[in-house]
């Protein structure tokens, strides 16, 4: 769990991101299926796209950013009190679209590498350790409902 402290961190800095939160979420993808191509064969609206140019001008991919960057939000915002929020979530991600726990973890080092690029003044040390924190809670919870919901990755 996290202190108050970190929390704040966390809450603070997503409030800037939520400033341009679906270009971030669709940079945050792009970048995620570009450095991990295997994650790109999760998506069957997806792995027809060859090229970087391709991803920045769908919309679709944008669409899919907006979604997971609400959804991160709306988590974090829970404050760690999230098994409700995280339910269904873990259920469609376990069951409809097997997601790795790797494949969280490829993407939580790409949001913070991303806000860390975008907002450099306001994402010191502690506040990307906060931030790696609340992402691996995250990921805990998720892999302990993957086991609920009986998906071995
Ligand atoms: C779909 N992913 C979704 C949806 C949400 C998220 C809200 C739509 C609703 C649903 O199907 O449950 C949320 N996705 C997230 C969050 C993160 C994220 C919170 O990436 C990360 C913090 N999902 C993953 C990862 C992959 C992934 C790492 O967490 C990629 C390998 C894939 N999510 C994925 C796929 C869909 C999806 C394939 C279905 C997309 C579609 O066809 O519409």
């Amino acid at each position: 769990q996290l202190s108050d402290q970190e929390w704040k961190h966390v809450l603070d800095i997503w409030t800037k991101v939520e400033s341009k939160l679906p270009e971030h979420g669709h940079e945050v993808i792009i970048r995620l299926l570009q450095e991990h191509p295997e994650t790109q064969e999760r998506f069957e609206k997806f792995k027809h796209m060859k090229t970087a140019d391709e991803m920045k001008s769908s919309e679709k991919m944008k669409e899919h950013g907006t979604n997971v960057f609400t959804a991160l939000g709306n988590i974090l915002k829970q404050k760690g009190n999230h098994a409700e929020v995280l339910k269904p979530l873990a259920k469609s991600h376990a069951l409809e679209h097997k997601i790795p726990v790797k494949y969280l973890e490829f993407i939580s080092e790409i949001i913070v590498k991303v806000i860390a690029e975008k907002y450099p003044a306001d994402f010191g040390a502690d506040s990307q350790a906060a931030m790696r924190k609340a992402l691996e809670l995250f990921r805990n919870d998720m892999a302990s409902k993957y086991k609920e919901f009986g998906y071995q990755d």
